[in-house]
């Protein structure tokens, strides 16, 4: 058993649905993550005999498509649900979705995630902080209770767990975690392919992104901090889409000596920042509520309306309170080592 207690609930739970059709929702800019988790429940879901749908408030970003197969994915203003049981993945909180599908599914029947900052907001909560990804949680839902899991859903899932693992690097890479990857590579699932289409697909806007992030990057907090900024204008001047910012950040955060890697998108009224550290016992997900976000322990973002010069001074302060904070709990031993759920 990969999930003593989840494995057991999540069986109850879908042979007690009353109705066959289930809407599997996603996150606003979803990511490997989201999009593997959907396809896969959807797909396995279907196995069992359910009528599925993917819904999401943004498109499937154009690297991840490869991962759909024929998966339904459906935008919420072009499709109105009837009678559907909503199943969240990979969303901490009910507001992850859109503000479109709150109003359509003001119920969330069940929620499958691994966000530390999970709010159990629906009626059902299928949540373990320690696994790398939803598609590991799911994974071992469906290992643990035979369900069949084809070819797709094996490759959709392999991709949520490599892409949120940071190609198996990040501290929650478990023993579980090439477990379960194993045997979904016994199901058909291929690293090779997998890579090929996440990383060897770069575009030239995504290369002039990447070189002024990197000029732009200016270290704070004593070397602890590596801070990079995008201006409001550069996705024309670079020709990069939005999405293109991901995977940035890990740059900020590689150089020797830096904790904690940052990027700031500056636009204009609004500040659109992520988070990542090297531990989990700097929990960004902390600093990121400060500023109206969230996240995991190592990994977190926000969001919030505020202008650069208001902003920086605040999270300045804000990251050393935190140093101060965490530095101490060391001093006195009292730290987990960020074992407890990254
Ligand atoms: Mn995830």
């Amino acid at each position: 058993m990969y999930y003593d207690e989840l494995s057991p609930a999540f069986e109850r739970f879908v042979e007690a649905l009353d109705t066959k059709k289930v809407a599997v929702i996603g996150h606003a800019r979803p990511d490997g993550d989201c999009i593997g988790s959907q396809v896969a429940l959807s797909r396995v879901l279907r196995g069992q005999g359910f009528d599925t749908i993917c819904v999401n408030q943004d498109p499937v970003p154009g690297k991840l498509r490869f991962l759909c197969g024929e998966e339904p994915f459906v935008r919420p203003e072009l499709w109105k649900p009837g009678g559907h049981v909503s199943v969240c993945v990979d969303c901490a909180d009910a507001d992850r979705p859109g503000p479109l599908l709150k109003k359509r599914f003001p119920e969330v029947h069940a929620n499958v995630d691994h966000h530390v900052s999970n709010r159990l907001f629906a009626r059902q909560n299928f949540i373990d902080s320690s696994s790398a990804a939803t598609a590991e949680i799911l994974s071992g839902m469906f290992f643990d209770n035979d369900y069949p899991i084809d070819k797709i859903a094996a490759q959709a899932l392999y991709v949520g767990i490599a892409t949120d693992t940071g190609q198996f690097r990040f501290p929650a890479t478990s023993q579980r975690v090439f477990e379960i990857c194993g045997r979904l590579l016994h199901l058909g699932a291929d690293p090779a392919v997998a890579s090929n289409h996440l990383y060897e697909r770069e575009t030239m806007g995504k290369m002039r992104l990447l070189d002024a992030y990197l000029s732009s990057l200016k270290l704070e907090c004593d070397g602890r901090v590596c801070v990079g900024v995008l201006p409001k204008d550069i996705f024309e001047k670079t020709g990069a889409e939005a999405g293109e910012t991901e995977g940035l950040v890990d740059y900020a955060r590689s150089i020797h000596g830096v904790d904690i890697g940052v990027i700031i998108e500056d636009r204009g009224n609004e500040i659109k920042g992520s988070l990542r550290a090297k531990d989990g016992r700097y929990r960004v997900n902390d600093l990121a509520a400060l500023f109206n976000g969230g996240g995991h322990t190592c990994a977190a973002g926000f969001t919030v309306h505020m202008t650069m010069e208001v902003f920086y001074p605040k999270f300045l302060a804000a990251l050393r309170e935190q140093f101060r904070v965490v530095d101490a709990a060391n001093y006195e031993g009292k730290d987990d080592g960020g074992r407890s759920g990254v």
